[in-house]
């Protein structure tokens, strides 16, 4: 498990070492915006139990968003949204046989009561701005680092 500098407020859990490149576009935005984060690889059907004790455990370890990538039969964000209280951004991953749509379906399809936010295919940045929206409901820090985000992006 890797761990930014500041205290861990997102879990990053991904599904494959394969979803690594893709992610780091997540792990840079949150180094940008200065919240820490802690990274898992483990797969939701490969290692059933170690993402099991990940998710139950996730609020206890001080985080507050969880963000879950995965690809094809992409159930990881729905199987840790289910044993954790805390909002779930989910990442479909591009695939090489069905471009993706397969990790994205997968992931929007979540049964009534144990929803999951999703952005899109490789979204990895929004997932990271996601989660600072998210972070700043409760926290004006935040919030003020989103809206100087967005005003940045009104001025380039
Ligand atoms: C999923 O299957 C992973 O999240 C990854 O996106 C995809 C392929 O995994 P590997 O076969 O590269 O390990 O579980």
């Amino acid at each position: 498990m890797e761990t930014a500098e500041a205290k861990p407020l997102v879990g990053i859990i991904m599904g494959s070492e394969s979803d690594m490149p893709t992610m780091e576009a997540c792990m840079k935005q949150l180094e940008e915006f200065g919240i820490g984060y802690e990274v898992k690889i483990a797969s939701a059907h490969r290692k059933p139990a170690e993402v099991h004790e990940w998710a139950s455990t996730a609020v206890d370890r001080g985080l507050r968003v969880i963000i879950a990538a995965a690809g094809k039969a992409a159930h990881l964000g729905g199987v840790v949204a289910a044993y954790t209280p805390l909002p779930v951004v989910t990442v479909p991953m591009k695939t090489s046989d069905l471009g993706g749509l397969d990790s994205l379906l997968s992931m929007v399809q979540m049964p009534s009561g144990v929803p999951v936010a999703c952005v899109a295919i490789n979204g990895a940045k929004n997932a990271a701005i996601l989660a600072l929206q998210i972070l700043g409901t409760g926290n004006e820090e935040f919030r003020n680092k989103m809206a100087a985000y967005k005003e940045e992006m009104a001025n380039a």
